[in-house]
């Protein structure tokens, strides 16, 4: 399987001009000024225009309730699990996915097994073990087998920290977690981190500064998300990534959500390049199908609605939009950053010998035009690939 992408504006996130892309199978195979290629008998080969369009690394999307979440306001307001279209036409091609505040609801076991048919279908994925809750709940229990032994396995996520459906975890719980999770991924190649799900509950970081500052775990060990959910979370987040840590922006949000002080994942974006906070620290994720639980301030659950995929171009569009900042800055959050954080090697970056995971954005509204995913066509001028056809 070959395809040649003729004269696109390439974003590796850097950006590298005009060039043509060779894939070969799964790979990129080449970058060039102008690449020329012709072929005898059948030879499965294919040509696509990048005129007038930006091709850009596949996102990564770090926190995705892949299996469905929710529940907080009883059995019936779990959300629906992942389809394949949600997660292609948003451009992602590689997924982390996670459970969160149901963790007796919905299984490890199941959670693999939807990671496990998404891969069928053609992206990327892999799972924290775990969920909201202390202690851990493993598929082999334990956690360092966990990410040993099941190659999906990268870390150990979402754990929740100051908020009134944790578990009310110890910081001594929180270090114990941490180091298992970092010697196994050590052992076995891989980030072993700790994604952290951050509330609005007034200890914000208080767990993660005194770990990093009172035991030999690295900063980078965490990954904190919904970072900008209140502004004195946000104000901590900027000493926390300062301080060398990964801060993580939450894309999918409630207009309510603003009247209550959360800043759009945009915005606390530029207000993190305006604060000095090096850009290389900064990620977006989508909390796809994940409920954003709405509950007053007697902390009754007065609605939800569920997270997508698609909110990470629309924060995307509204930093370089709104927000002015440069489409290389704004895709590092949704690219690189995410692959270094997570170590996911061949990923990330428009490279000769990485893995072909491509937008083709359209290059006046920044919007999906293509998809392809370890270099097979998922979204091709628009149309969606379901069940091997491409349909509108
Ligand atoms: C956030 C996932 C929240 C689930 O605080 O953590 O609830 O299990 O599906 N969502 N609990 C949403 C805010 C960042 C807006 C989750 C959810
Ligand atoms: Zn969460």
């Amino acid at each position: 399987m070959i395809k040649l992408i003729k004269s696109a504006k390439i974003y590796s996130p850097k950006f590298l001009g005009i060039k043509d892309i060779l894939i070969v199978n799964d790979k990129i195979a080449a970058i060039d000024d102008n690449i020329e290629i012709n072929f005898k008998g059948n030879v499965d080969f294919e040509v696509i225009d990048g005129v007038g369009m930006i091709l850009t690394p596949g996102f990564i999307d770090s926190h995705v309730h892949i299996l469905g979440g929710g529940g907080e306001g009883g059995f019936s307001t779990r959300t629906p699990e992942i389809s394949l279209t949600d997660i292609t036409t948003a451009g992602v091609t590689t997924i982390v996915g996670c459970l969160g505040t149901d963790g007796v609801g919905r299984s490890m076991e199941a959670l693999y097994a939807k990671a496990k048919a998404l891969e069928e279908e053609g992206i990327s994925t892999y799972i924290y073990t775990g969920n909201y809750r202390v202690p851990v709940t493993t598929i082999t229990g334990s956690i360092m087998k966990d990410i040993m032994m099941i190659d999906k396995v990268i870390g150990v996520g979402e754990i929740a920290l100051s908020d009134h459906r944790s578990s009310q975890p110890t910081v001594e719980e929180i270090k114990k977690i941490a180091a298992d999770a970092r010697v196994a991924g050590i052992l076995s190649g891989k980030a072993g981190v700790v994604n952290i799900h951050l509330g609005d509950g007034r200890r914000m970081l208080n767990h993660l500064f005194d770990i990093t500052e009172n035991t030999e775990l690295p900063i980078t060990q965490f990954i904190p998300t919904h970072m900008s959910r209140n502004p004195y979370l946000f104000e901590e987040a900027i000493r926390y990534a300062k301080n060398g840590g990964y801060i993580d922006f939450t894309t999918s949000s409630d207009p309510s959500f603003w009247e209550e002080g959360e800043i759009k994942a945009s915005k606390a974006l530029k207000m993190c390049l305006d604060k000095g906070v090096p850009e290389e620290r900064i990620t977006f994720s989508s909390d796809g199908q994940g409920s954003l639980p709405m509950f007053n301030d007697k902390k009754e659950f007065i609605g939800l609605r569920m997270g997508s995929c698609s909110t990470l171009l629309e924060e995307l569009q509204a930093a370089v939009f709104e927000n002015g900042i440069g489409i290389e800055q704004v895709l590092m959050v949704l690219t690189e950053n995410p692959a270094r954080a997570l170590k996911l090697r061949e990923k990330g970056r428009i490279e000769k010998g990485f893995d072909a995971d491509l937008i083709l954005l359209e290059e006046e509204k920044l919007e999906i035009n293509t998809v392809i995913a370890k270099g097979k066509m998922m979204v091709k001028d628009k149309k969606i690939k379901v069940f091997g056809t491409f349909q509108k």
